[in-house]
């Protein structure tokens, strides 16, 4: 019985995945020459994408299938639309369909042990992007390519210490603190773990700066917007917002300028990711520091499934290029940045 079941969804499978990959090769082609394609030529790559919660997201997932078509290597995709069981599921059928290599963003750090076992026991290597993991055996993944999210942290703290470096005198004599409201990403990603970390590090030892409220908006714009409500309800002194997604940055200004308060002035912002929304935003000055997060990481990580898949073995760590922009910079000069 068990069997059977599993035959046919293995069946059910390939056929879904035939489709899936039919509209990313362009309608049109014979059902007989695109099984060919798959078996002849190209690589067949199982990726595993935590959603669509944020404009970063969409980027870097059109990034990945973009560099997928470019170089012809079948991209079957899923969309865990958040849930982590939906990824697990997305990783197994990888396993039953025999992909060529698994690449999969990890919307948690824990909880990838089994599941990263059945690749590794199928011959399956597996590619972690964005996010990363924790796992008892860290052999069980071939490599990790995506963000810093630590280092971004860290600046936007740095950002901080400049931006209030005469405030210091002020806090000696008055005791007056400086209010920090910290927008934090989904709970338990390593994003959100490290952005959370990196602001810590370079801020103890500075007791001027307080966080006095800390809550988790999952990365999303509605929900930064309810925080906003929220704490703008429950606190009048708040003098920074230190938010980790451009998303929730966003959602907050908007409750913000409702309630007649002028973000940028009033309250100092600091957020993550530079889309073209933020990036504005710095210009009309509504928004301090932007500290870039790149999306654009499909070229390297097919690049790096290519070398997988031919056997090569790959760096365990590498971190995409990043930048932090001021409001001091000249602004002028950023290009635009597509998303
Ligand atoms: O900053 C946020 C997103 O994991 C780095 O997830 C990514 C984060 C990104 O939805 O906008």
């Amino acid at each position: 019985m068990f069997h059977n079941n599993k035959q046919i969804s293995k069946q059910l499978l390939i056929i879904i995945s035939l489709i899936i990959i039919s509209f990313l090769v362009g309608c049109g082609a014979q059902e007989e020459k695109r099984s060919q394609t798959i078996d002849d030529e190209g690589i067949i790559v199982g990726f595993s994408q935590i959603g669509a919660e944020s404009a970063w997201r969409t980027c870097n997932t059109r990034s990945v299938q973009e560099a997928a078509a470019e170089r012809g290597v079948q991209l079957v995709y899923d969309n865990a639309e958040q849930k982590q069981e939906n990824q697990i599921k997305a990783l197994r059928s990888f396993i039953a369909y025999q992909v060529d290599v698994i690449v999969f963003v990890p919307i948690v750090t824990d909880g990838w042990d089994n599941v990263l076992q059945e690749a590794r026991d199928a011959g399956i290597p597996v590619l972690v992007t964005d996010r990363k993991i924790d796992v008892a055996d860290p052999s069980l993944y071939a490599g990790f390519i995506g963000t810093d999210s630590l280092k971004e942290g860290r600046n936007a703290g740095l950002f901080l210490l400049d931006k209030f470096k005469n405030e210091r005198e002020r806090f000696e004599k008055t005791g007056d603190h400086i209010n920090i409201v910290e927008l934090f990403g989904t709970e338990g990603s390593s994003v959100a773990l490290g952005r959370a970390e990196g602001f810590r590090e370079v801020l103890a030892g500075h007791p001027e700066f307080q966080i006095v409220y800390s809550k988790s908006g999952d990365f999303l714009r509605s929900k930064g917007y309810e925080l906003a409500v929220e704490f703008l309800e429950m606190h009048n002194d708040i003098d920074v917002i230190y938010s980790h997604n451009d998303g929730m940055t966003l959602g907050a200004i908007e409750a913000m300028e409702e309630r007649g308060i002028i973000p940028g002035t009033d309250i100092v912002i600091v957020t993550i990711d530079a889309q073209q929304a933020a990036i504005d935003a710095l210009r009309e000055g509504k928004v301090n520091c932007v500290i870039e997060c790149n999306p654009k990481t499909g070229p390297e990580i097919i690049k790096l499934a290519e070398r997988l898949a031919a056997g090569e073995s790959i760096p365990r760590l590498q971190y995409v290029h990043e930048e932090v922009f001021y409001e001091t910079d000249d602004l002028s000069l950023i290009e635009p940045r597509g998303y």
